[in-house]
């Protein structure tokens, strides 16, 4: 018993999902940051700026990627730029740590067409390249022969992890002419290149022409092709048969095993071009870890005590339909009497009840739908001590039972949402198990979510001044309880405006506790979560988690900061900010404020003057410091809680940002490498992740 309960607890978190479902207006504006999915036939200026990551002077024009400026700003000089756009999401490249020239590195196709442009009187430069790598940032001075790729100081150093496909129209020494492609790995100084102009090809003709390009990949053979054609404008290039390029390389050598896609392209001194990328479509082979393991590791870490879960799950997954009645009930008195000796379990519902306060779940009461249930709004009549009648509002979650990963997130949800109980926390009220139908029942959030209030309110209702510090005040101490207050230290892992409710008094409530970790039990989920398909929230993460792959309660904070900043801004942290012809993000704009003295022209402008000047400055000074993008230099949420009670002064913040370390954690985190994962069960919107590590049983 000991272990089975020990198992529970390390039986990792499930979702809140409902939160994101009751406010239609949360699942609206996690629409909104969703990548899209490829191909992309029109880059388009609005829906995918978060879809990218944009560097130095790159951008979305004209339904194309900009990597260096356009021709939009004329009197804007094309001179010296570089640049780099990544898709948002990294792709996991290899499965297993261990090396083993067999391994099977993931196959991909991408396509994409170009269009190098330049006016007749321009001499093409540099260059453009298809580029995989484990940095999405394009390096300090990599303007001219350096592509956006390398510098001066980077170039041919095997840290930098990239292998890109070049497209260059500019001699240096090392090149063969100003018209060729090449293979690039780790530097400009190409591995292998191909001329041109016996192909009849030219990069960036006077004549503005687009050319189409395969760059294909077989993860299993390591070969390496890149196919290039030209376009008319009536119809698209079809493949050449013969490859211009072909090199047996194993990418694994030189990438790293979450990568990312993108472009790179650079112009130098008097020699501009335009890099652009007008479509693209990429396919790369996902590895999923296998599901089933799962239950294979509870067996053998855990043993007998869960053989009935796993019994269970076995219904559940639809073996042994053929004397269903009776084994359904057998089963639910299985699973009944575990749950009910899980210590302080929250009431138990008739479903019958759940069916009168929902109107028998009624399309009317239908608040959201998630990947593995609906949410519905209900009202609960009882009689209260005084004997005198009341309701209670609530919102019931209705797993669908012919869903098979249900079992999973009710199991995952349940164990660690009983345990965790704090003002700022969503409640759960009760739960039903009958009929083999699985119902969570919660308290109602009559006012959604801050998103709602933050993003869909006209301007005079608009969260006031009193409210949002109310809200983020309880918002911290949260995220204190989760960290420190709570036996277990639990990782919230995806913070943002869209998961904190509203109660009717606009107390914050933190939900969805979807990509929640305990902290023993941490490692590489996120990445996971990534690249099996979730959204990373931009703007949102911080930038440690794109190297790690973890979550922390550091990056909790940062999480934090960066709802500091949104709720203070009104603005979301995934969206650019254009100010004075610069792209900014939040952080970055409101850091430059500060270095300019005036932080208080980024307090949201809907507020007019209607707010606490020194609150405000305190506010945004410590949303700044919380993204400090080291993360060991972030404030502790006991510090955060102080500064914003004001028992503390504000935290002071450097004139300019710092710069992103990365080597000394890598270092760091490396000592839980031994731990395994297991699973992920991908859920649209909602992911459960599920680890077991066998020592916690022995
Ligand atoms: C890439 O294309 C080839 C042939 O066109 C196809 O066999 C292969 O499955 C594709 N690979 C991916 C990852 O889509
Ligand atoms: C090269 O790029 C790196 C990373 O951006 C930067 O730290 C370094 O200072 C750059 N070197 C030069 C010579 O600009
Ligand atoms: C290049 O492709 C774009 C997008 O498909 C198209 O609008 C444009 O007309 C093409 N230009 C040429 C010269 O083929
Ligand atoms: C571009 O760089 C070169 C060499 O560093 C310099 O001479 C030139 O003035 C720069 N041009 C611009 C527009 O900055
Ligand atoms: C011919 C050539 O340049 N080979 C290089 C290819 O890339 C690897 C890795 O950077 C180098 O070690 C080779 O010398």
């Amino acid at each position: 018993m000991r272990c089975s309960k020990r198992m529970l607890i390390t039986f990792l978190v499930a979702s809140f999902a409902i939160m994101l479902h009751y406010a239609a207006i949360g699942a609206a504006a996690a629409e909104g940051a969703k990548p899209k999915d490829f191909p992309f036939l029109i880059f388009d200026e609005k829906t995918d700026q978060n879809t990218f990551h944009f560097t130095q002077h790159s951008s979305i024009d004209k339904g194309a990627l900009q990597l260096t400026p356009d021709s939009l700003n004329p009197q804007d000089s094309k001179e010296n730029k570089s640049g780099r756009i990544m898709y948002q999401r990294p792709y996991r490249l290899w499965l297993s740590d261990i090396y083993n020239d067999d391994d099977v590195v993931a196959s991909f196709n991408s396509t994409f067409l170009i269009n190098v442009y330049r006016e007749k009187d321009w001499d093409a430069g540099e260059g453009l390249a298809f580029l995989i790598a484990s940095d999405i940032h394009v390096p300090e001075q990599s303007q001219g022969q350096w592509l956006g790729l390398t510098n001066s100081s980077t170039d041919g150093k095997a840290t930098n992890h990239f292998v890109a496909v070049e497209f260059d129209t500019e001699k240096q020494d090392f090149d063969p002419d100003a018209n060729h492609i090449g293979l690039n790995i780790n530097s400009v100084k190409s591995n292998k290149t191909v001329s041109l102009k016996p192909l009849g090809i030219e990069i960036s003709p006077e004549t503005p022409t687009n050319y189409s390009v395969w760059v294909d990949y077989n993860g299993r053979s390591k070969v390496l092709e890149v196919y290039m054609a030209k376009d008319s404008l009536t119809n698209p290039a079809t493949k050449p048969l013969t490859p211009l390029l072909r090199e047996t390389i194993n990418l694994r050598e030189y990438l790293k095993k979450e990568s990312y896609f993108g472009f790179a392209g650079s112009t130098g001194t008097s020699a501009v071009q335009l890099n652009c990328v007008l479509k693209w479509d990429l396919k790369v082979e996902e590895f999923h870890p296998r599901k089933d393991l799962i239950w294979l590791k509870i067996a053998v870490g855990v043993g007998v005590p869960v053989t009935s879960l796993l019994l269970v799950s076995a219904v559940w997954l639809g073996v042994g339909y053929s004397n269903k009645r009776k084994r359904t009930r057998i089963e639910e008195s299985n699973v009944l009497r575990k749950l009910k000796r899980l210590p302080g379990m929250p009431r138990e519902f008739k479903y019958k009840e759940l069916k009168e306060a929902t109107n028998n779940f009624h399309e009317s009461m239908r608040l959201g739908q998630g990947g593995f249930g609906i949410v519905y709004r209900g009202s609960l009549h009882h009689k209260d001590h005084a004997n005198t009648n009341s309701s209670a509002e609530i919102a019931v979650k209705k797993f669908s039972r012919d869903n098979i990963k249900g079992k999973d997130d009710f199991m995952a949800e349940l164990t660690i949402i009983h345990r965790l109980r704090h003002k700022h926390l969503v409640r759960l009220v009760g739960w039903c198990y009958e009929k083999g139908k699985l119902l969570l029942v919660y308290d109602f959030m009559p006012n959604g979510s801050v998103d709602k209030h933050l993003y869909e309110a006209s301007s005079q209702n608009t969260l006031n001044w009193k409210h949002r510090c109310k809200i983020l005040a309880g918002v911290a101490s949260a995220l204190h309880y989760l960290q420190n207050e709570y036996d277990q230290k639990v990782v919230h892992r995806d913070l943002k405006a869209s998961n904190i409710m509203l109660d009717s008094d606009f107390n914050a409530r933190l939900g969805d506790f979807g990509l929640a970790r305990a902290l023993d039990q941490e490692r590489n989920s996120y990445a996971e979560l990534e690249l099996a398909g979730v959204p990373g929230t931009m703007g949102y993460v911080a930038p440690e988690c794109f190297h790690t792959g973890k979550a922390t309660p550091e990056s909790d904070v940062f999480g934090f900061g960066a709802v500091v900043l949104e709720i203070v801004c009104g603005r979301s942290p995934g969206i650019k900010i254009l100010h004075e012809h610069q792209q900014y993000s939040l952080i970055d704009w409101v850091w430059m404020l500060h270095r300019e003295g005036r932080i208080e022209e980024a307090v949201d402008e809907r507020l007019k003057n209607d707010y606490v000047f020194d609150e405000a400055i305190k506010l945004l000074l410590l949303g700044l410091a919380c993204s400090h993008p080291i993360a060991s230099e972030r404030p502790q949420t006991q510090a955060v809680c102080q500064i914003i009670s004001g028992t503390m002064p504000a935290p002071s913040v450097p004139p300019f940002k710092p710069a992103f370390t990365w080597s000394s954690m890598a270092t760091a985190y490396s000592s839980t490498e031994t731990v395994s994962t297991l699973s992920n069960i991908i859920l649209s919107s909602i992911t459960v992740s599920s680890s077991i590590t066998e020592e916690h049983c022995m």
